[in-house]
Formats: C-alpha cells, structure tokens, sequence
C-alpha cells in the first residue's frame, strides 16, 4: 500500500498497512489533530497570565501523524512552546505556525529558538490571537513527548464561550481528564 512520507500530506501513515512500527504505535487522547482544521475543532488552549506555562503530558507523536495543539495568546505577550522528549526514542520535529497554518518567524528580538535532542524551544517575544504548535516523529518511532505551553490570557476562556457547552463538557472531561488551563 502507498505510503507517503514527508511534506504536508503525511498524515496518514498510522491508518495504513504494512508499517510495523506505525501500526504499533498506542496514540494519545488528543487525536484526531492531524490537521489545521482539526485542530481547530477543539477549543484553543491558553493560562491566566503568570500562571503559566500550561503542560500537556501524556502526548505522542506516532509516526506519520502530525500532532496540531491550538492555543490563543491575548495581545502582546511572550507565547510559545517548549516541547521535551527522550532523545533516544528518535527526533521530534516541532514548530510554531500561525492561523493559517504559516511558519512564524523567530527571528526578531527576544525570540527564542533551541533545538537539541529531547528539548526544542520556540518563543516569539510576541504575539497575538490565534497560533499552533505542531509536532511530528522524525524517525520511524513512537516518541511520547511532553509540551509546556506558553499562551498567557488576562481573562479565561472557558470552553463553555467557544463552542457547544455540551461539546464543551466532554471534551475537558473526556480528552483531557481535567479543566483546562490555569494550574
Ligand atoms: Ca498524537
Ligand atoms: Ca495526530
């Protein structure tokens, strides 16, 4: 069966035959987030303002299969993602796009760019609205991954004020064991 790998649309391999390591691979609870658009089916994940940053554990990059995480960052503020691994389980791909699914440049004063195996940084000085982080498997390996989420908001958006309340519910309880947000 045709397997494609790398570029934009390698997101199916898990779904495919004949790949042993992929076929094995146990995701997460935050699939499906494959894509931009379905990541942006659940709600943007943020934190109170310096009560951050909001940790995600317990993730996994299958190979082949992207991992979208939505967040919103209220105007102007540091915002971004320090994403830890284990180096031996392989290399994590990881980066910052904006609502469109566009690379964000980290290039300006006071951004933050670090990658070394088990711990990539990516931190804009600033930034607004809506933005995502992706995280891909380099190699042919599960690597279950940690994400420490920068995406400060002076008031909480709860998920009740973003989508369907009852959607809303089962969401935080369901995928996420928990309220989302502030720690
Ligand atoms: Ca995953
Ligand atoms: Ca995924």
């Amino acid at each position: 069966m045709l397997v494609t790998l790398g570029g934009a649309g390698a997101c199916r391999a898990h779904q495919e035959d004949g790949i042993p390591a992929a076929m094995a691979c146990v995701d997460d609870a935050w699939e499906d987030d494959d894509t931009l658009e379905q990541a942006k089916s659940t709600p943007p994940l943020s934190h109170i303002y310096n009560h951050g940053p909001l940790v995600l554990e317990g993730r996994v990059a299958c190979p082949g299969d992207a991992d979208w995480i939505q967040a919103w960052v209220d105007c102007c503020h540091p915002a971004g993602a320090v994403v830890r691994w284990d180096a031996s389980r392989g290399p994590l791909e990881v980066e910052l796009l904006d609502s469109s699914g566009h690379p964000i440049p980290l290039s300006g004063p006071g951004d933050t760019v670090q990658r070394q195996p088990g711990e990539i940084r990516l931190l804009r000085a600033e930034l607004q609205s809506g933005f995502f982080v992706r995280v891909r498997a380099g190699g042919a390996a599960a690597v279950p991954y940690t994400v420490s989420l920068t995406a400060p908001v002076f008031v909480h958006r709860m998920p009740e004020d973003l989508v369907e309340p009852s959607a809303a519910r089962a969401l935080a309880q369901g995928r996420r064991g928990g309220p989302i947000g502030c720690l």
